[in-house]
């Protein structure tokens, strides 16, 4: 269990950053708003104190439609490790390096150094410098003290970056990490010129008709156990299809499902679509708890990892094999027998 973040940490981040010319900044495969939120926060931020700055995102994984308006031109999808060698490598939101793709082990030694700035209580620290927060509400709130050590200036575009990581990751300021800490920097943000309406729209308010159908697929599929306190669904390559959407447009249709009365933990599997070889990944699983279920612990079951109420793995089973899988984990956990 990770514990508040010590100062030398912020300095060790502080100075690593300060000494390198030449950053590479990378977050996580599939990538929500606090992950692009903070990427190009962190871009604009180093590019105005005179840093050479690149983006890289493992090529697989698509920008949800609701971000993709932050400025992620320049964003690279392969990037060639040899390029990079004595850069730093910045990781943002990212609970351990596999969640980089495939690339991971090439960059990291290529890098200098690697500066891992997260918020995922479970994260693996592979970093030289580890800067990790389990008690922040999202990696955009742990970036601003590296900002103000960096001597950056929080600008309107650095500001709305910011706010998008810590609104999507707060859950619109609902979930339990809304601390007065997440609250004060959202009126830092607002003050530096984050526009709340116009992140809203564009945000939560610009959802795809095809998201929506797909929503309707998933409730079509929702299974109850334990008398409801669970949740399994699921997103068929077919639905997909359907619909036209990718892995993107499933983001936040879990969310839906531990929003139901009673419910205490939820899962979503999306069965995954081949690749253009022929070859399949394996099941994606995204698990979301109220609170009295640990869904990290359940997810590094399956070489997966997250949060305590927000968690994903991946699983080479098929989907009813998954579905079966979480209903055993989480009654190990409610100390009941499997239904
Ligand atoms: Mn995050």
């Amino acid at each position: 269990m990770t514990e508040i973040t010590p100062d030398s940490d912020v300095h060790a981040a502080v100075a690593a950053l300060a000494a390198a010319d030449r950053v590479l900044i990378a977050t996580h495969e599939n990538p929500d708003g606090d992950a692009i939120g903070s990427m190009t926060a962190a871009a604009a931020g180093l590019r105005q104190i005179g840093k050479h700055v690149r983006m890289y995102l493992e090529p697989a994984s698509t920008i949800p439609h609701e971000v993709s308006f932050l400025n992620t031109d320049g964003l690279e999808r392969d990037i060639d490790p040899a390029e990079i060698e004595g850069w730093a490598l910045l990781v943002l939101d990212c609970g351990n390096e596999r969640r980089l793709g495939e690339l991971h082990e090439a960059l990291r030694a290529s890098a200098a150094t690697v500066v891992d700035v997260d918020h995922h209580h479970d994260n693996s620290r592979f970093g030289d410098v580890n800067l990790i927060d389990g008690h922040a509400s999202s990696t955009a709130e742990i970036l601003v003290p590296v900002f103000d050590g960096l001597g950056i200036e929080i600008t309107p575009q650095i500001a709305e970056a910011l706010y998008v990581g810590l609104v999507t990751d707060t859950g619109r300021f609902q979930y339990r990490t809304t601390s007065p800490e997440a609250l004060r920097l959202a009126a830092r943000l607002v003050e530096a010129g984050a526009d709340v309406h116009k992140v809203f729209e564009l945000v939560f308010e610009s959802v795809q008709l095809g998201k929506l159908s797909l929503l309707g697929r998933v409730i079509e599929h929702t299974v109850p156990y334990y008398g409801g306190r669970l949740l399994v669904s699921h997103v068929s390559r077919e639905d997909l299809a359907l619909v036209e959407g990718d892995e993107a447009t499933t983001e936040g249709l879990i969310d839906h499902l531990r929003a139901v009365d009673g419910v205490q933990v939820a899962g979503l599997i999306r069965e995954q679509v081949p690749l253009p070889d022929g070859t399949i990944t394996p099941n994606r699983v995204s698990l979301r708890s109220r609170g009295l279920i640990d869904v990290s612990q359940i997810a590094r079951k399956s070489a997966g990892g997250g949060h305590k109420q927000a968690a994903g793995f991946s699983h080479p089973g098929t989907v009813d094999d998954i579905r079966d899988f979480i209903v055993a984990e989480v009654a190990a956990q409610l100390e009941e027998p499997a239904a």
